[in-house]
């Protein structure tokens, strides 16, 4: 009994999550923007990507931050650093960002920037590997990472995010002969529960596999930007 009242109860929050998300998305859609969600556990690189991918991108497209973490600003403020706008918002308890959540970071950007002038807001999300995939937040994309240091088990273990991912890149790269690590396998994991999922390998510190990875990013805006096109 109590079991399928918890599960109803689950069931609301995540369509009410839903319905915000879309509405999110709706929001990125009328502005243009293209919206991309990344999620990783804590520390598998997503800060360092990102200000590889604001530097690599700084001439070729305009973008912006939503920054999640349970407390501190310390990731926003490194990524201030690039001149790009970045909303904050702390989560306190919550392991995820949800819609509502972000919909408030869109409110607090539109009041500081004109959202049309915008290519991409990139969201990244508060570390875990769990949660986050199961709160859609209005993205056209989520992007999950995996670095070379946490097991080429991961995927098998904690199958949810890798199957809802859309991109799957496997970061720190450059650490993978002192942790004797397998990419294969980890591949071979990840394809076990997303098989057509697209992979990049890359390393944020020593810039291998970051072309493949920017090229991607101008790919998916450039279709996002075509798609709407047709439909208007
Ligand atoms: N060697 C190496 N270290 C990296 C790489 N990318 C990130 N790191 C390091 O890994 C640590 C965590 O990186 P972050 O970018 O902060 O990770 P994160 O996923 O944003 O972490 P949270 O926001 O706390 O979930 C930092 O010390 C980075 O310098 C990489 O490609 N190679
Ligand atoms: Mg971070």
């Amino acid at each position: 009994m109590h079991q399928t009242f918890d599960a109803a109860i689950e069931m609301n929050l995540l369509h009410a999550n839903q319905r915000g998300a879309d509405h999110n998305r709706a929001h990125f859609d009328q502005w243009g923007i293209t919206c991309i969600n990344l999620m990783s556990s804590p520390g598998a690189g997503k800060t360092q990507l990102l200000e590889s991918t604001l530097k690599g991108l700084e001439h070729t497209l305009k973008v912006a931050v939503i920054e999640g973490d349970m407390t501190t600003e310390l990731d926003a403020d490194r990524l201030r650093q690039y001149g790009v706008p970045v909303i904050a918002i702390n989560t306190g308890r919550s392991c995820h960002l949800d819609s509502k959540m972000v919909a408030g970071g869109i409110h607090q950007l539109q009041q500081h920037h004109e959202p049309k002038a915008l290519d991409l807001v990139v969201v990244e999300n508060v570390g875990n590997l769990v949660c986050p995939a199961e709160f859609e937040v209005g993205e056209h994309a989520k992007v999950a990472l995996l670095s070379v240091t946490e097991g080429e088990d991961k995927p098998l273990k904690y199958p949810v995010m890798f199957r809802e991912a859309d991109v799957l890149l496997i970061t720190k790269t450059d650490l993978a002969p002192y942790v004797e690590v397998d990419l294969d396998r980890i591949e071979a994991n990840i394809r076990q529960i997303n098989p057509n999922v697209t992979i990049f390998r890359l390393s944020a510190k020593t810039g291998e596999g970051l072309t493949d990875w920017f090229a991607w990013v101008q790919e998916t805006v450039k279709n996002q930007a075509n798609r709407l096109q047709l439909t208007v």
